[in-house]
Formats: structure tokens, C-alpha cells, sequence
């Protein structure tokens, strides 16, 4: 090998080692970089999932690259393609909506780099990614139109029910909306009288309450996407003068912290676990895609239910 192509080699291998792309072998440390790029921070739930990410990947020894979309799909495309020109080793994202995504996700498969979801779908051909890690948002709905039901199994007028949804176009909006429809349809007398998002955050439920209190005068039940939104409208409920889990009935999804302190404290009626503590699992994944191992195209996170008393007794010894 002549000198110069010897020097050339070498000044290569060095540029590489610098910026950490060992042509997707990982770092120059020879760990795993997972590229990561997070809906946002709208919601308790997001802050328990992005806790749980951080120190899964700390403990795996996997090399973390996390970034806050701050609930903008155009923000997370730009993260991905950015991963993508790192050459980082993994993929992974919860996506903010269900739509838009197959460019991006065929840029990352034509450099060959495995993208994951987390938590959210997307509507794109499922060659696209590896796999999908995540709750069945369907399923919570349902959990949560099964208790309105039985509520008021014997009711003999119309109970007027509002509905507070998640971002929308997110997969947890259109499904949760989905599956507790397709309860309550089953009882005539239970009408949703008004359904709007607050985008998953307690500033927008609690002013997207104040609006529906004051256009409805009689409101029996609240149906909240997620807890932040149902504790947002809480405060409005309050504040109008009414009793929240009394007067206005509520049920939630998620069942994060203070979302489980109300339901003990009487505020909220029921609600369905969401577990955000993805985070050892997605670890695992990607640690089996690296060693050439099969992985599960789909792996549905596992969950249950809270009624007051539950809460309760669950409260002290929860996670997040
Ligand atoms: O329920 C909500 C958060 O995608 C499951 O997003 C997640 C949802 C969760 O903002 O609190």
C-alpha cells in the first residue's frame, strides 16, 4: 500500500472515531447510541415516560441521544433526519400523530438504521419499523365505557356526557374516543353532548371545560383522555361552584400521580391505567435488534383498572 493511501486510511478512521460513527457499530466507545425523539412534556404521563427512557438506557449502558419534539411533528422529523445523518445504531419515537411519517421512515431505512415506536402508532406500512412497543389504547376506552356503563345501568333519562380529548390526530385520541363510544353505545340514554381535545395538557382542560360549563348547565359526566386534562378540568368545575366526582362524575386514563391522588381523595370515579415505564423494554429491544435477534413486531404494554378505594390502596407503593 503506497504512503498516501496509507495517511488517507488513517486520517479516516480518526474523523470516524471523532464523530462517534463507527458506521453504525455505535460510539467510539463501542457502546449502542439510541437516537430518541419525545413527543413533548404536556403531561405527567410524558414526564414519568421520559424519566423512565433516561434511566433505562443509563442502566443499560446504552449511549442516549433524547430530544423534546414540544408536541410538533415537524420538530421530530427534523430530530429523526438529524439521528439519521449521526448514523446513530437505533431509532426510536412516539409519535405525536398518526399521519406523516413515511418519508422520513423510508429515509431511515434506506441508511439502514431501525427505528421503534414507542407508545404512539403511525399509519405507515409496518416494514417501515422494526417494532412497536406500547399500551392498546382501544382497550382503555373500553375499560372506561364499561364502568359509565354499569354506572348507569338503571338510569331512566338522558345523562349528558362531555368529552375531553387528547391531541388531535394521536393515535391515544382516535382510539381511546373509539373504544369508549363503542361502549356506551349500548345505552341509548348516554349522550355525549360535547367532545373537544385539550391536547393532553391541564392548562387546556381546564379552559376547554370552562367552556363547555358554561354553554351546558346540566353535564353528568366527564370522560377525560388523560388525567392532566381531567385534573385541568377539575379547577374549572370548582371554580364554577360545583363538586367534582359528586356533582359531575369523572373517569380519566393514565392513573400518573395526581390523577390517582384525586380518585383517592374522591374527585375522579375511575380510571384506566396507561403505564408509561417503557423504558427496560425498549432497552431490550434494542439491544436484541443490535445482536441480530428477532424481535416482537408488536408488544402491548400491560395494564388495569382503579376505582377510588383501589387508588387508595395503591397509592403508596407507585411508581409514578
Ligand atoms: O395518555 C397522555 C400523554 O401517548 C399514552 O400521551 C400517551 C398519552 C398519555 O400526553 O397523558
Amino acid at each position: 500500500m503506497n504512503r498516501k493511501l496509507t495517511a488517507l486510511l488513517a486520517a479516516m478512521a480518526l474523523a470516524l472515531a471523532a464523530t462517534g460513527c463507527g458506521g453504525g457499530s455505535g460510539g467510539d466507545s463501542g457502546k449502542i447510541t439510541l437516537g430518541f425523539s419525545q413527543v413533548g412534556s404536556e403531561s405527567g404521563w410524558r414526564e414519568a415516560n421520559t424519566k423512565s427512557v433516561k434511566e433505562s438506557a443509563q442502566a443499560a449502558g446504552i449511549d442516549l441521544k433524547f430530544s423534546d419534539a414540544q408536541q410538533k411533528q415537524e420538530n421530530q422529523i427534523a430530530t429523526i433526519r438529524s439521528y439519521i445523518q449521526q448514523k446513530v445504531d437505533v431509532i426510536a419515537f412516539s409519535p405525536v400523530v398518526v399521519t406523516g411519517w413515511d418519508a422520513v421512515l423510508k429515509e431511515a431505512q434506506a441508511a439502514k438504521i431501525p427505528v421503534v415506536l414507542t407508545d404512539r402508532a403511525v399509519d405507515s406500512d409496518p416494514s417501515l419499523y422494526v417494532s412497536f412497543l406500547g399500551s392498546d389504547f382501544v382497550k382503555e376506552g373500553e375499560a372506561v365505557g364499561d364502568w359509565v356503563l354499569d354506572e348507569y345501568k338503571d338510569a331512566t333519562g338522558p345523562v349528558n356526557i362531555v368529552q375531553l380529548e387528547g391531541t388531535v390526530g394521536s393515535a391515544p385520541a382516535i382510539d381511546r374516543k373509539k373504544g369508549f363510544e363503542s361502549k356506551i353505545a349500548a345505552n341509548p340514554n348516554l349522550k355525549v353532548i360535547a367532545s373537544q381535545s385539550g391536547d393532553f395538557t391541564r392548562a387546556d382542560g381546564k379552559e376547554v371545560m370552562q367552556a363547555i360549563l358554561k354553554a351546558n348547565p346540566k353535564i353528568d359526566l366527564l370522560f377525560a383522555h388523560n388525567d392532566d386534562m381531567g385534573l385541568g378540568a377539575i379547577q374549572a368545575i370548582e371554580e364554577a361552584g360545583k363538586k367534582p366526582g359528586v356533582d359531575i362524575k369523572i373517569v380519566t386514563i393514565d392513573a400518573v400521580h395526581d390523577g390517582m391522588q384525586a380518585l383517592a381523595d374522591g374527585k375522579i370515579n375511575f380510571i384506566a391505567e396507561c403505564s408509561p415505564l417503557l423504558g427496560d423494554q425498549l432497552m431490550d429491544i434494542v439491544k436484541k435488534i443490535k445482536a441480530g435477534q428477532p424481535v416482537d413486531k408488536r408488544i402491548v404494554t400491560t395494564e388495569t383498572t382503579f376505582t377510588q378505594q383501589q387508588a387508595a390502596e395503591a397509592l403508596p407503593t407507585r411508581k409514578y
